[in-house]
């Protein structure tokens, strides 16, 4: 195997690499001043990131805001709470501890020492999968640049900019792989992550979710739930990478991911709580009158947003998916546990598709359906948040509940793209589609109801009237504490 060593950072030194170096200009627990040539390299990008921050990151002024920082990798304590001006977070470089011993798990090199560099014929695809997933990132940022101005609390305006500046430091944990193992090409990459941008019809960002606008806090907390929940999984699959500086960065990411999907499964249930209560109290289901997001309009921003996140598994069968796979750059989630030979090449199982207005069933290699393989792991996972936020309505003594869509609906990527599939499973020609749509995706009537409810709260403890109260305060401090302060020029 050939390896670029041209390109690669110094060695970190040995020994235990559990806390992070502040004292830098940019934070990090990889001996960045042990390689001057990385070190100015990254320091050359860091006004570029701070210039994309300032111009894309979040529109309204604050003074500071109660931040949870990296301060260690270990498995405790690593986080340290307190009230920061947002551009002055310190994002940082943080991987996981190396395990010297590490072996690659799958594929053809199984049983080989994990990589500390980049072996030549595996550069280009391993550049892809990193540009792709940094260019998520930074998208997810610009996508939430407005919603401050509407957040319905301070505690859930806090959230808002915790999980942006944590996007922010993952486009940093992806720009350093470039930085230190890309070379020149790589250092072009990542200037390209700031020249993307959601949206942008010359310049969009790669994936189709990741140009959708963030209309509202209730798109908010379903893109939290089911976006962020694909990256967890995409990261738990880059976690299992022959390639140990990526694996060691994805571990890491994954302990911030946590807390996105939390802001998305508890914001999505109070909504559903506070939808409850004014449906039980009026005795309507049709509560915008009063205040309160309809149960049927929630259902449908969910079939928007669980549909699009489908999407970015790719193709039910990829044979790009095959072969990050056998070349070991890419495993399956949770690779370690699964009981097989972690090479495939022998394997089959059942992939749905639709054909003459007709599901069928075929007998594909697993090697060839490793996509599909994880977004099975995915919707089983995300029927969890679904029966609790049905929880809410079964306690609240209601009939009604939430479903998650059939996989093949609103489909545009895989099996199912060019075929219509209703919500429950049923495949329909052109006229039905049209004639249901509105009832199953949320139409530019209902995102104007949704939006004309977003009046900010800014009141410390308050709430608005579309969602309930948390049950708790963040890191132990009480609902109503000064999680934010804004800027005078923020409060209108
Ligand atoms: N939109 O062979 P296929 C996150 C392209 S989220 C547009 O099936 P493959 C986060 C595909 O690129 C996690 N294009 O694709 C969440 C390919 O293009 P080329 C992000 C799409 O490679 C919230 C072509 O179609 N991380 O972290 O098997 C906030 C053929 O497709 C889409 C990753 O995705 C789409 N939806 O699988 C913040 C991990 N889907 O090569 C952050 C890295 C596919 O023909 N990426 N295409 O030009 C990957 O592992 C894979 O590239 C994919 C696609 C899973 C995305
Ligand atoms: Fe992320
Ligand atoms: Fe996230």
């Amino acid at each position: 195997m050939t390896t670029e060593s041209r390109t690669g950072p110094a060695p970190a030194p040995t020994g235990p690499l559990s806390s992070i170096d502040y004292s830098e200009q940019i934070p990090n627990n990889v001996n960045l001043a042990g390689d001057r040539r990385l070190q100015r390299a990254l320091e050359g990008w860091q006004p570029k990131f701070l210039d994309w921050w300032k111009a894309l990151g979040p529109a309204l002024p604050t003074k500071d805001v109660y931040l949870r920082t990296a301060i260690a990798v270990g498995r405790d304590g690593w986080a340290h709470f307190a009230h920061v001006p947002m551009e002055q977070y310190r994002w940082g470089i943080f991987l996981a501890e190396r395990n010297p011993d590490r072996a690659v798990s799958f594929g053809k090199h199984k049983g080989e020492p994990a990589w500390q560099q980049v072996p030549g014929e595996h550069r280009a695809a391993l550049m892809r999968l990193i540009v792709v997933q940094g260019d998520t990132e930074p998208a997810s940022v610009e996508q939430q640049r407005l919603l401050g101005a509407t957040s319905p609390s301070i505690y859930d305006l806090r959230n808002l900019f915790q999980v942006n500046v944590e996007e922010g430091r993952h486009l940093w944990a992806m720009v350093y792989l470039l930085h230190a193992y890309f070379g020149r090409e790589g250092r072009a990459e990542a200037e390209q992550l700031l020249k993307r941008n959601s949206g942008d019809l010359d310049a969009p960002r790669i994936l189709g979710a990741f140009n959708e606008e963030t209309t509202d806090w209730l798109q908010f907390f379903m893109f939290t739930y089911f976006t962020d929940r694909d990256g967890k999984y995409q990261l738990g699959t880059l976690k299992e990478s022959a390639f140990d500086p990526l694996a060691r960065t994805c571990e890491f990411m994954l302990k911030e991911e946590a807390h996105h999907m939390f802001v998305g499964t508890t914001g999505v249930q109070r909504i559903v709580k506070r939808t409850a209560e004014l449906m039980k109290s009026r005795g309507t289901a049709d509560i915008f009158g009063c205040g309160g997001i309809p149960l049927q309009v929630i259902q449908k921003y969910l079939n928007f947003q669980f549909s699009v996140s489908m999407d970015l598994f790719g193709s039910e069968q990829s044979t790009n998916a095959g072969n990050y796979y056998s070349s070991g750059l890419k495993g399956r989630w949770q690779e370690t546990r699964r009981k097989d030979d972690h090479v495939l090449l022998d394997e089959v199982r059942t992939m749905t598709y639709v054909e003459n207005g007709e599901f069928r069933e075929k007998e594909v290699p697993v090697l060839s359906a490793l996509n599909l393989d994880l977004r099975d792991e995915y919707v089983a996972d995300c029927a969890n948040g679904v029966r609790r936020w049905n929880q809410e309505l079964e306690d609240a003594g209601l009939d009604d509940r939430l479903v998650l869509p059939h996989e093949g609906f609103n489909r545009r990527v895989g099996v199912y793209a060019g075929h219509h599939v209703s919500p429950n499973g049923e495949v329909l020609d052109d006229a039905a589609w049209q004639a249901c749509v509105d009832g199953w995706l949320p139409s530019a009537a209902d995102r104007q109801a949704v939006a004309s409810l977003m009046v900010p709260e800014y009141e410390y403890g308050k709430f608005a009237g579309w969602i309930a109260a948390p049950q708790t305060g963040i890191n132990d401090q009480p609902v109503e504490f000064d999680y934010v302060h804004l800027a005078e020029e923020g409060i209108a």
